[in-house]
């Protein structure tokens, strides 16, 4: 593991390999990406080496010649510690380890190692964990025989058993303790919701360090934390944001999506990422200076798809337009994106465009409505207390009157449920 905390940055290699569907060019933007993950985790990149190949090499990954080239580098610069963009076998890695005899971690194993260090409350922590155990399953190879002294315990060695069995059952039954744990934690944040489900609900989705939680910072007036550097917020944050003199509404901010995200990594994420398949619409934040947005506004389409949320109405909002020397690119974004602004968080610029913006949407999805039920049916009053926020509430006689704000699409449905249960 590289150590976060480590003064000392581990020297590290960078290794890409275009295929046919990726060229060369694209190569060398994932490598940058890859240079800004192994900073992150605290690495510094002394080298980077690229390979063109068809077909990848089912033992090495790269071809031969290239894994003595690397080779060469190792020794040449003392590097402990080598890094594949994509990701490698169990066996690859095994076989990479013995020929180059140092450290060899992928793309995935990378993004992994950042999420523990950045993992601080108990729910990061764990869904963290369940991942790393999740990636480490099926590359169990005889190296990870030290797991029965992290897990050890009684029966947890069979007589006959090789250790790598028992490290497989050690494993596996971690695994559905976490996930356990975790639904019990998945629990816990529907209750609070259900709280605090007066209010309209937002959630800041985009690539890592698009500026998602400066653009928190800067609706709210409160300090979540910001960094340049990759994964920066790992655990849902939700503050007040004030849209106009008498509204106002929740927004949250959570994790930010990364091309080739580990996909046990999004699984385990559900409980946090909960806040956003639940939220009533999305502040899709992308970095508009960098070179890849477009295709980082791919991958953060297909990963909301992969959790079930790329259906939410959604503001495009695009960040650090003052970085742009050129601003023509902005002038076709607003016929490819229904909803979208252009601001600057760290500048403050066009913020009240955004909020005009997240307004007109406000008004698009949602509508007043004024729902009558008896007092006596305290199931139907609950079941409108969960649809939407109420605005008003007054009685009459037997009855209740609740002025509502709820969604569009929700309001023929309730409308005939109440009609149907409070008319005599
Ligand atoms: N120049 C410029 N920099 C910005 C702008 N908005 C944010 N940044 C910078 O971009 C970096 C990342 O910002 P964050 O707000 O941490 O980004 P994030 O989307 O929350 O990132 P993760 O939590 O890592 O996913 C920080 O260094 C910010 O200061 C902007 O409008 N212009
Ligand atoms: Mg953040």
């Amino acid at each position: 593991m590289i150590e976060l905390a480590n003064p000392h940055k581990e020297r590290c290699i960078l290794v890409g390999v275009s295929t046919r569907k990726t060229s060369r060019e694209q190569t060398e933007e994932y490598l940058d990406e890859l240079a800004l993950l192994a900073d992150t985790a605290g690495g510094e990149v002394v080298a980077r080496v690229t390979q063109d190949r068809d077909r990848l090499e089912p033992a090495t990954f790269v071809g031969k010649g290239k894994v003595e080239e690397i080779r060469a580098l190792v020794v040449e610069q003392k590097v402990p510690l080598v890094i594949f963009d994509d990701d490698l076998s169990a066996v690859q890695v095994r076989n990479l380890e013995r020929s180059l005899e140092c450290k060899i971690l992928d793309r995935s194993a990378l993004i992994l190692d950042i999420f523990a260090s950045r993992a601080k409350t108990n729910e990061a922590k764990t869904q963290v964990e369940l991942a790393q155990l999740q990636y480490l399953l099926p590359r169990l190879t005889r190296q990870w025989t030290h797991l029965s002294k992290q897990y050890g315990g009684i029966g947890t060695k069979g007589p006959g058993e090789t250790q790598i069995e028992t490290d497989r059952r050690m494993i596996r039954t971690r695994i559905s303790h976490l996930k356990e744990k975790l639904e019990r934690i998945s629990q816990q944040r529907f209750t609070q919701r259900k709280g605090r489900s007066r209010h309209t609900r937002g959630a800041l989705v985009g690539y890592t360090n698009a500026g998602k939680s400066t653009l928190l910072n800067l609706l709210s007036g409160s300090e979540v934390f910001v960094e340049d550097r990759l994964f920066a917020t790992l655990d849902p944050t939700t503050r007040i944001v004030p849209l106009g003199p008498s509204t106002q509404i929740l927004m949250t901010d959570t994790v930010g999506f990364i091309r080739k995200l580990p996909h046990h990594l999004v699984a385990s994420f559900k409980s946090t990422l909960e806040e956003v398949t639940e939220a009533d619409f999305l502040l899709h934040v992308v970095d508009v200076s960098s070179k890849t947005f477009v295709e980082q506004i791919s991958v953060v389409r297909e990963t909301l798809e992969d959790i079930g949320a790329a259906d939410r109405p959604t503001v495009m909002v695009f960040n650090k337009i003052d970085l742009l020397t050129e601003r023509t690119i902005l002038q076709s974004l607003p016929n490819e994106y229904a909803r979208c602004v252009f601001i600057s968080a760290a500048r403050g610029i066009n913020i009240l465009g955004l909020k005009e913006e997240v307004r007109i949407l406000l008004e698009h999805e949602f509508v007043e409505e004024t729902f009558k039920v008896s007092q006596e049916n305290q199931k139907l009053v609950s079941q409108l207390h969960g649809t939407g926020e109420v605005l008003e509430r007054t009685y009459e006689e037997n009855d209740v009157i609740m002025r509502m704000r709820i969604r569009r699409k929700d309001r023929e449905r309730l409308v005939n449920l109440v009609g149907k249960e409070s008319t005599p």
